[in-house]
């Protein structure tokens, strides 16, 4: 069987080396891929949620032994610092942003896809959790393969413990992302993301995985989010998810990435007296978030 590992590249590769990587294999491992101190304030941020977080109650996907917990964005500044980490959206920029052409009268425009921030969510797999059934995460758009021109998501899973094949590292099918739609994923064809707390994972929405069978006595708890094409819908619903007055806060290119912009292909305008205008004009408009008032 044609089982290939996952390779490993450090926390400095250049975003040339990590496309290079996952276009061959699919997903790559970077270590080191956030510092110490990043890592220590995020287990801080994410364990206050999940400590008072009850497990799933979905036996065959989501897990009975698993906390799940989202909103990551409105409830963590070092989340925002890993959604924006530069080998995270740069890559997914590289490999997600392909241009292609379209006609508007004699003009032929170039134009690539935007992308945005579709999902972030702390998986913590307890003991005895089983297998999570293989997939692929662009399954959630019916993404078709193989895709030669466009890939639908660029994934991370940041390790917040470390990551073995005993206590569920995630398991990834290394060059699924070149499958058609009908060959089925093995278990047999998986091998696990192991790596050390720090380290990520980062993979192709096309790509088969599943979170792995934790064997030990101890919780595995990582940290994923997902670049997606911003004209599909969000996976994670952000605009009902985070207060508005969180999303203020947050720096403007976050704001947009979350879908406080309107795309480079005109999707997500509002209309504010008569004109098509990007939603970021919204969060300067305090009249905005007051109930009943509009604007
Ligand atoms: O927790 C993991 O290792 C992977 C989880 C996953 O792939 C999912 O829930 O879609
Ligand atoms: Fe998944």
């Amino acid at each position: 069987m044609d089982t290939r590992k996952l390779s490993t590249l450090s926390g400095d590769a250049s975003v040339d080396q990590v496309v290079e990587v996952i276009r061959r294999d699919g997903g790559v491992i970077i270590s080191d891929f956030i510092s110490s101190q990043t890592l220590m304030s995020l287990t801080k941020d994410l364990d206050t949620y999940l400590n008072a977080t009850p497990c799933g109650v979905d036996p065959y996907f989501a897990g009975t032994q698993t906390r799940r917990v989202a909103r990551i964005i409105g409830r963590s500044d070092t989340a925002v610092e890993v959604a924006l980490n530069p080998l995270f959206i740069d890559t997914a920029r590289a490999i997600l942003q392909t241009p292609t052409h379209v006609w508007v009268g004699s003009d032929r425009i170039e134009m690539a896809p935007d992308i945005q921030l579709s999902i972030t969510q702390a998986i913590q797999i307890g003991p005895g959790q089983g297998l999570q059934p293989l997939h692929r995460d662009d399954a959630t758009s019916l993404w078709r393969h193989p895709q030669y021109e466009r890939e639908a998501r660029v994934q991370v899973m940041v390790a917040i413990s470390d990551f073995t094949e005993e206590n569920g590292a995630t398991r990834v099918i290394p060059g699924s992302h070149k499958w058609d739609d009908e060959r089925m994923p093995t278990q047999e064809e998986t091998v696990p993301a192991e790596m050390k707390a720090g380290s990520a994972l980062l993979w192709l929405g096309s790509v088969y995985h599943g979170g792995g069978a934790n064997q030990s006595a101890l919780p595995r708890t990582g940290l994923t989010m997902a670049y997606d094409l911003a004209f599909l819908r969000l996976e994670e619903n952000h605009f009902l998810s985070i207060p508005i007055e969180r999303v203020r806060q947050l720096p403007a290119e976050m704001q947009r990435l979350l879908g406080w912009g309107a795309s480079t292909t005109l999707l997500g305008w509002v209309e504010i007296d008569g004109q098509m205008r990007d939603p970021q004009e919204l969060l300067g408009m305090p009249e905005f978030s007051e109930p009943g008032k509009g604007f």
